[in-house]
Parts: C-alpha cells; structure tokens; sequence
C-alpha cells in the first residue's frame, strides 16, 4: 500500500480467475491485482493451450471452482485461491494428487450464514412469507383474519454437520429455548447437544432438521427419501449447506403429497434453476443463495480470499488452507 492509502495495482500472468467472481470479490481483486479469466466456449481450450503452462495460482468461487480437466490443463498451478468457505466445486483429490494448495474462506461468513438458517426457519415455521404475502395481495380486508402458524421457541432441532456454522445456528436456537440434537461425522468432544448416530436418526428425533454439512462427496444425498420421510408430515427441512446433500425429486414429491410439513431452502441441485413446483407451495421459503450475502460479511470474504493470494505468491503459503500448497 502507498502512502496515501492507494494499492498498487500488480499486473501478473500467472493468476487466472475462473469466473463468474462475486461483486465485491471482483472489485477488491481489481483494486490489486490485473490479471487474465479463463473465457468461455471454444476460446477456453485456445486460450488453456497458449497460456496455461504460464499459471500459478486459480482465484475462484463456490459456483465455478476448478475441476480435474482445468487442472490438468494448468501444469505449472501450485494454488487455488477460493472466495467462499464450501470447495465443493474444487476437485480437492485432483488438488492433492498435484500438491495443489487450496484455500477458503472460514469464520468470517459464519455468523452470517446461520442467521440466513434462522431466518428460514421462522419464516418456514411461523409463516412470515405467505402472510406479507396475504396482506399485499390484499386479502387481509377481505378473506379475515390470517391462519394459525407453529411455534419456532421450544421445538426440537436437528442439526446436521456441527461445524462452525451448524454451531452458530445452534447458538442462535438457543436464545429460543429450543432442545438441539446434532449428527456429524464423529461426535463433537465436550459438545453440550445429543449426539444422533444417523441422519435418519436425527430427523426421526426432532421438529426441524438444519443442513449445516459441507456439500463434498462424502454427503452426496445424505438427506435421501427416508431422512426425510423420517422428518414425516409435521417436519420442517432447512438448508443452507449445499442443494447436494438433499434429494431435491424426494424433497419436491414429499412436499407435494404431505409427506413434509414444510421446507426453507437457500440451496438448490442446480442453481440458479429451482424446481416450479415449488413456487406455487406456501409452506415453502426459498432464498436465491444468499447464506452470506450482506455487504459486511462478503467484502471480510474478500479480503480473506486475498490475504491468502497475497500470503502465497509472498511466502507460498496460504492463510487459511484447506490443502496446504506442496513446496517445490
Ligand atoms: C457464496 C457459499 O455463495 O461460502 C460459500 O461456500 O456458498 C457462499 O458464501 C460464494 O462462495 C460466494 O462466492
């Protein structure tokens, strides 16, 4: 940084951003750093030929991410700078193979993300969608009074992956008396919450079942047919994870038949597409991605995502890795 407070833009040919990049991501990156984007279509391979072996470091996202082909087609990439804390569309195995560092974004979305959870979980449970939606539609004046909703304060929550944002929203819940029962990988050591042995097992023990997971392999459809049946027609299903970990066609046809009280989604299968059927239910609340988004949480994002580009092309090492880069 300059003395009056101005960054010295660098012009570099080793970074690649593989877009398309967050708002505020794109304009911090611009405000240091000129770099090359991988372009679309056939101009992508053409510009991977000429140029690829000049790459060091990929600056990416959660949507785009880098997969074992772009990789493969870098063989000079050493890091992988992502703007997000989920790396699911990294092929981390492909990364680790090359000793390919990859960084992400942790802590500083989390606060942020679960009150996105909270947020779908009141409006999913106490109906505050359908009744703005009531009183715009002006139906207050004329059908009465607006339907009963369930209590949010008090209910038995599941919460699947207590990392750090599933024990955020944890917190978070309780401030509303609620009893909290989680099921991970492995039980968390010192955890105050019961510990459930499946999934299954959770979402039979409880109201509303939170998806707070990271959305690898590893939870493909974790949330499959019988999780939710097990959830059954007074359950409420919540996600902010990723759209992976849920059966998005078992989600939909129970919702359609009763089968599901209700759901609050953030995440889809296949974003930015959302199922139509879901449109038209009232008992469902749907978010367009927007776990992190406020103006605060993304620009700390930002900064993080370039702290660890920064950090690496200085040092070779990343601030917050997920893979450690492999010195050479
Ligand atoms: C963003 C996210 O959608 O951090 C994540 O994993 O899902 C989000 O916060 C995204 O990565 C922003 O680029």
């Amino acid at each position: 940084m300059g003395e009056d407070g101005t960054v010295t833009v660098q012009k570099s040919n080793e970074l690649l951003g593989i877009g398309p990049f967050e708002p505020t991501f794109k304009s911090e990156l611009a405000k240091r750093y000129e770099f090359r984007t991988l372009p679309a279509g056939p101009a992508r391979t053409e510009f991977l030929t000429e140029h690829g072996a000049e790459i060091r470091v990929v600056l990416t996202s959660g949507g785009p991410g880098a997969d074992a082909d772009t990789m493969a087609a870098l063989p000079n990439l050493q890091a992988i700078v992502n703007n997000g804390a989920g790396v699911d569309a990294i092929d981390l195995d492909a990364a680790k193979r090359r000793g390919i560092g990859v960084s992400n974004t942790p802590d500083v979305l989390s606060d942020t993300v679960a009150d996105t959870a909270l947020g779908l979980i009141l409006m999913t449970l106490r109906r505050f969608g359908a009744a703005d939606r009531y009183v715009r539609a002006g139906r207050w004046a004329t059908d009465g009074p607006f339907g009963y909703a369930r209590d949010v304060s008090g209910l038995q929550v599941g919460i699947l992956g207590l990392g750090r944002i599933g024990s955020a929203i944890a917190t978070r819940l309780r401030g509303f008396d609620c009893a909290i029962a989680y099921h991970n990988r492995h039980r968390v050591d010192g955890s105050p919450y019961r510990y459930a042995e499946s999934a299954a097992e959770l979402a039979e023990s409880v109201d509303v079942l939170v998806v707070a997971t990271t959305g690898d392999g590893g939870t493909h459809h974790l949330v499959d047919r019988a999780v939710l049946q097990a959830l059954g027609p007074d359950g409420y299903l919540v996600n902010i994870a990723r759209g992976s970990v849920v059966d998005q066609d078992a989600l939909v046809e129970l919702l359609r038949g009763g089968g599901l009280g209700g759901a609050g989604l953030d995440v889809f299968a296949d974003e930015p597409h959302v199922p139509a059927e879901l449109f038209t239910m009232d008992n469902v609340v749907l978010f367009p991605h927007i776990g992190s988004a406020t103006a605060r949480t993304r620009k700390a994002m930002a900064l993080l995502a370039i702290r660890n580009l920064d950090s690496y092309l200085r040092s070779g090492e990343l601030v917050t890795p997920v893979l450690p880069p492999v010195r050479r």
